[in-house]
């Protein structure tokens, strides 16, 4: 098999699952409770911002809560990355911080953050680890009632978009860990990695919406695929 110089990982909700959080889309997913367009959307924080403001306070307060830690597939994802010498990059569409608290180092929250809050007056942002509110003030400029989670919501830009193509582009593996593949842009990576000339993997627990355009899959628990897969990639 040829050297693999350049690789492109792709997550979602599924690899903090067994980490304690929930997924969007599974049966006992987020949007099962909650409607898509009542808190995620831009139209939504305009129409209430109480209401999307709580959504995000609660599961901000999960995240931080002493139970939530990464597991085995977040932390395998950092030791390969500490052992290899070629270009690795992590795209996570997860708003959640358990791959930095496994040590990932070189990597994207193209969906944002849930513990960052951003200015809509100034832009600044700043790193958020308490609920927030309307009467919150920018430490930036000054300015209360524009402070908002630094997420993104459908119909706003994901981060970072000219990053994350030009590293597709560029890499000879692409692998997607625990993402059910229905929201674009992160959908259509495999198709930029397969333009590419990359080898193209799905690591999930079922068949994503985009299974077949994946040469190789393998389907189970992220905490045990993803430490068995990447202990047994060869890199050449
Ligand atoms: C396990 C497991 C275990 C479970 N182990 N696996 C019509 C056609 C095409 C596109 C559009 C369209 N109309 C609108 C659009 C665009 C829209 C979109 O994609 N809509 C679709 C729904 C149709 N996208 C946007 O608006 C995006 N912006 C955009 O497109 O800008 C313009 C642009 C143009 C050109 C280039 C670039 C940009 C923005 C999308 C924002 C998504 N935001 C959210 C919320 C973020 C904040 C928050 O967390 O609250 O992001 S929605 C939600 O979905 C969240 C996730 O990151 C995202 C993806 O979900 P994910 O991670 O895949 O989770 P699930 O639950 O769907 O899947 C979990 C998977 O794990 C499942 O497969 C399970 O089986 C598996 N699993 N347990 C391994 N233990």
């Amino acid at each position: 098999m040829a050297e693999t110089r350049s690789i492109v990982v792709l997550t979602g909700a599924g690899i903090s699952r067994e980490s304690g959080l929930h997924t969007f889309r599974d049966a006992d997913g987020i949007w099962a409770t909650v409607k898509v367009e009542e808190v995620a959307t831009p139209e939504a924080f305009a129409r209430d911002p109480v209401r999307v403001q709580e959504f995000y306070n609660a599961r901000r307060r999960g995240l931080v809560g002493a139970d939530v830690a990464p597991n085995p597939a977040h932390l395998a994802l950092a030791e390969f990355e500490a052992g290899f010498a070629g270009d690795f990059l992590l795209v996570t569409q997860n708003i959640d911080d358990l791959h930095e608290r496994a040590g990932s180092r070189n990597m994207i929250h193209m969906h944002g953050e849930l513990l960052k809050a951003r200015c809509g007056f100034c832009g600044n942002t700043a790193g958020w680890r308490n609920d927030l509110g309307a009467g919150d003030v920018c430490p930036a400029c000054g300015k209360a009632g524009g402070m908002r989670p630094h997420v993104v919501w459908f119909g706003e830009m994901p981060f970072e978009m000219d990053r994350i193509y030009a590293a597709l582009e560029e890499c000879d593996l692409f692998v997607s860990i625990g993402t059910s593949g229905n929201v674009y842009p992160a959908a259509g990576f495999v198709q930029a990695a397969r333009m590419a000339g990359a080898r193209t993997v799905e690591l999930n627990l079922e068949p994503s919406e985009g299974a077949t355009l994946f040469e190789e899959a393998i389907y189970g628990p992220a905490g045990t695929v993803v430490p068995d897969w990447f202990a047994a990639l060869d890199t050449g």
